[in-house]
């Protein structure tokens, strides 16, 4: 696995952060570094989809990347004659997912799509996965994309929802050294730390755990709540 040393030089200029052929390349290595728990959040993926998938329907992916989280869910569907969909509006990241997708020995129907999934012709799903991909998404447009997936779920289906999260008062600063100091313990640099950060900003807009919740409510799903957290990234289930 090649290792992320993408911030490691002093940047004159940082551009803002982007899902390109450079981030596609050590993707597995920064996300596994980065974020705190995706190492347990992603077979859990594959355990909720074995859970709530259901006979004849699709299980979507939106935000796959390099289909870390599509490949738990198709290794995780037991309910007959189901179709994961993958999307992700990252052409780079896409191919080396369609990549790991062939190499996978597993047989349950994949479809991959280059596409914007704000704007996607969504079809009955009985689960659908957003692991810390509603967290680049226009803050104006999250209900409206909630509300669809909701509408195109299935009765009893389950939606997962992965992001990076903030905190009211002083539990944000808490919570926010307590990842650098994890960052830090996967060998990152007080520079890679910092022109990551930079690199982010207007990019990654996190929300409160709380208007997570709220959304999803909003939306009509009969049960949300929040089933697994670390530091401040957090994981959130809602049922339809
Ligand atoms: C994993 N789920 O490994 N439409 C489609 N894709 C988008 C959009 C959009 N509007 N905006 C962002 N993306 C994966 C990790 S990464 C999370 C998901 C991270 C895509 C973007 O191209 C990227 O591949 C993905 O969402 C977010 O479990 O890097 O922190």
């Amino acid at each position: 696995m090649s290792r992320d040393r993408i911030y490691a030089q002093d940047h004159q200029a940082l551009d803002a952060f982007a899902f390109d052929e450079a981030v596609a390349r050590v993707f597995p290595d920064m996300i596994k570094r980065s974020v705190p728990g995706y190492t347990t959040i992603i077979p859990m993926i594959g355990v909720i989809s074995e859970h709530y998938a259901q006979d004849n329907s699709l299980l979507y992916d939106l935000g796959c990347s390099l289909g870390a989280s599509l490949l738990a869910m198709r290794h995780g569907v037991k309910a007959n004659n189901c179709k994961v969909v993958g999307i992700d509006n990252a052409a780079a990241m896409l191919e080396q997912c369609q990549t790991y997708v062939d190499e996978d020995a597993n047989t349950v129907p994949v479809e991959l799509h280059h596409g914007d999934i704000t704007n996607f012709p969504y079809e009955k799903a009985s689960v659908v996965t957003l692991n810390f991909t509603l967290q680049f998404i226009d803050p104006d447009k999250r209900q409206s994309l909630i509300q669809t997936l909701f509408d195109a779920m299935l009765p009893g289906g389950a939606l997962i929802l992965s992001e990076k999260i903030c905190f009211e008062g002083g539990e944000q600063s808490l919570q926010e050294q307590l990842h650098w100091d994890f960052k830090r313990a996967n060998g990152y640099s007080e520079l890679e730390i910092s022109q990551k950060r930079s690199a982010l900003e207007n990019v990654l807009l996190p929300e409160t755990a709380q208007d997570h919740i709220d959304r999803l409510k909003l939306a009509g799903f009969s049960q949300a709540s929040q089933w697994y957290q670390c530091f401040n990234f957090s994981s959130f289930i809602a049922i339809k």
